[in-house]
């Protein structure tokens, strides 16, 4: 009898977790399982392709996401906004706004939207706050991440943003590019300009925008419904490409890819790059990409490549080499390599110089310069005034680089280990210091009940990042 009872009970569970709501109204609220795995939904498209949920992020976290049930492939997710924790005190609840709050970590998104009705996801993945009016309050059409969906408007002032937040994708007035962000700096890694085949650029007609149609291409449209250009994907005008879905995603290595589903698995349909050497860093910092199949190496010869790390530097190169030192050089020691040159020259400005040494010249005396390539052919003159990344090596001794290493950053010898060591017993201390004082800060803010949200929070995360600074050790 009481198993009996019990399979009921379970059966019935199950099944209230599989019935999901189409709409949600005013007084909704729902908080995470602990007994799901990756995703809860909360709320189904009509078509049943499509959820809104909780989506599982490093083990005990959530994001909010919108996901293709089949694959469990997120097209949109409520980060880059801090991520809340996967416990029965956070909550997704409905008042008007669509609000995720969690009151432990005081981490808090919202649709901000006053006076909305109802929540809807639409056949199309689009999630909308509603009320009685045709135009959606709020729409995560709106607000891509890193993926844009068949059909989506992706307008000039929008940016499809990589996960690890390194590339955008963004529209100029005639134009569509991928960016390497450099702190405030953008660098344009790859262009495709409008062909205007089929519809004309219009001065003063307003900025372009794109969209995946689902006929097999990228378009670029401006007023009229004809596009001004037309990127086309492999499963252009192919007889399967209009039952499929199609979206293109800013992956991690910078590449924009194309995607439909074939009604079991997602297929590689359109790749923006396909030579691995013009990604913006496929061999990491002062890193050597030889086109034709020999891959990676390294800018120092005298290095070995490794693929998990880079060649000198490391991630943490950043900023520039000004400030404080006497003497200007010692901050950082020259390498010099020939047969190299800067990826997508084509996009780089250049200044062109009678020599190699007056090249060399404009970097040696500026603090913000990090490099220089000269071609002795041409007389051009590339000068990097961001963190050495991934150069090209060409067979042609007449190219020639200089490149700016920062001294700290050099490992390998000796005074590198040792200043790993050094890092490392500071880094523990620093980690110990902040742990305790997170501690103590904590005990106070439970106290308070909480009243200064700051001190907290920041102390929360600094530490949060010492931490994951020892385990990569
Ligand atoms: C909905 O909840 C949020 C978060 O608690 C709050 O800031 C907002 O004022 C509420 N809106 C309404 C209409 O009650
Ligand atoms: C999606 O919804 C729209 C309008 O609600 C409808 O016209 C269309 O046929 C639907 N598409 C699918 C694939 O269900
Ligand atoms: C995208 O823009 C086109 C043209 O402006 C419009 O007709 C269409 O409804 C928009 N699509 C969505 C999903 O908003
Ligand atoms: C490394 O580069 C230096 C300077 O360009 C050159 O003199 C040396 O022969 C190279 N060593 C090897 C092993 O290729
Ligand atoms: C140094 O380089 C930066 C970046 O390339 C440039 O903006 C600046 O004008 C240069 N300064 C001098 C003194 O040449
Ligand atoms: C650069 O060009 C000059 C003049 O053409 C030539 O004398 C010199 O050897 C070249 N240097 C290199 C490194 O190719
Ligand atoms: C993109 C996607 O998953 N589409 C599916 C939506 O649902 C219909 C009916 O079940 C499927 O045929 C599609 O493949």
């Amino acid at each position: 009898m009481l198993p009996t009872i019990l399979l009921l009970l379970s059966f019935e569970a199950c099944f209230a977790t599989t019935s999901i709501p189409q709409e949600l109204h005013i007084g909704f609220s729902v908080s995470p399982q602990s007994s799901t795995a990756s995703f809860q939904p909360v709320l189904g498209d009509p078509s049943g392709n499509f959820s809104l949920g909780f989506l599982r992020k490093n083990h005990n976290q959530l994001a909010l996401a919108v996901v293709h049930v089949a694959s469990s492939e997120p097209f949109w997710t409520s980060s880059p906004a801090p991520l809340a924790s996967w416990a029965d005190t956070t909550t997704l609840f409905f008042n008007g706004s669509l609000v995720l709050s969690d009151p432990k970590t005081r981490v808090s998104w919202s649709t901000s939207t006053n006076g909305g009705e109802r929540v809807a996801l639409l056949n199309n993945s689009n999630l909308q706050v509603q009320n009685n009016k045709e135009t959606p309050l709020w729409e995560s059409f709106h607000f891509p991440g890193n993926t844009l969906v068949q059909n989506q408007n992706f307008t000039a002032d929008m940016s499809l943003v990589s996960s690890n937040g390194f590339y955008s994708l963004r529209l100029g007035e005639d134009f569509m590019g991928l960016y390497e962000n450099h702190g405030e700096e953008q660098l344009l890694y790859w262009k495709h300009t409008a062909l205007e085949a089929k519809a004309e650029i219009k001065q003063g007609e307003g900025p372009i925008h794109a969209r995946v149609n689902p006929e097999g291409y990228l378009g670029m449209y401006q007023t009229s419904a004809k596009p001004v250009d037309v990127e086309k994907f492999n499963s252009f005008q192919q007889p399967y490409t209009t039952a499929s879905f199609l979206f293109i995603r800013l992956e991690l290595d910078g590449n924009l890819k194309g995607y439909y589903w074939d009604g079991s698995k997602w297929l590689l349909n359109y790749q923006a790059i396909t030579e691995t050497c013009e990604l913006p860093r496929p061999c990491g910092s002062y890193g050597l990409c030889t086109p034709g199949g020999s891959g990676c190496s390294c800018l120092d010869n005298r290095t070995r490549f490794e693929p998990d790390g880079d060649c000198l530097g490391g991630d943490e190169v950043s900023g520039d080499l000004c400030g404080g030192v006497i003497g200007g050089n010692s901050k950082y020691w020259v390498l010099r390599r020939s047969g190299v040159e800067p990826p997508h020259k084509e996009l780089l400005g250049h200044v062109t110089t009678s020599s190699l040494a007056e090249c060399e010249g404009l970097c040696e005396n500026n603090c913000s310069c990090w490099g220089a390539l000269y071609n002795n052919g041409s007389g051009f003159c590339y000068v990097l005034d961001y963190p050495v990344q991934t150069m090209v090596g060409t067979g042609d001794g007449s190219k020639l680089g200089y490149f700016k290493v920062r001294k700290e950053e050099r490992g390998g010898n000796r005074v590198g280990v040792r200043v790993g060591v050094v890092g490392t017993v500071l880094v523990g201390i620093v980690v110990i210091i902040g742990v305790m004082v997170w501690v103590m800060r904590r005990k106070g803010v439970e106290e308070e009940e909480g009243v200064s949200p700051g001190p907290y929070k920041n102390l929360g995360s600094a530490s949060f990042r010492s931490i994951e600074m020892c385990n990569k050790e």
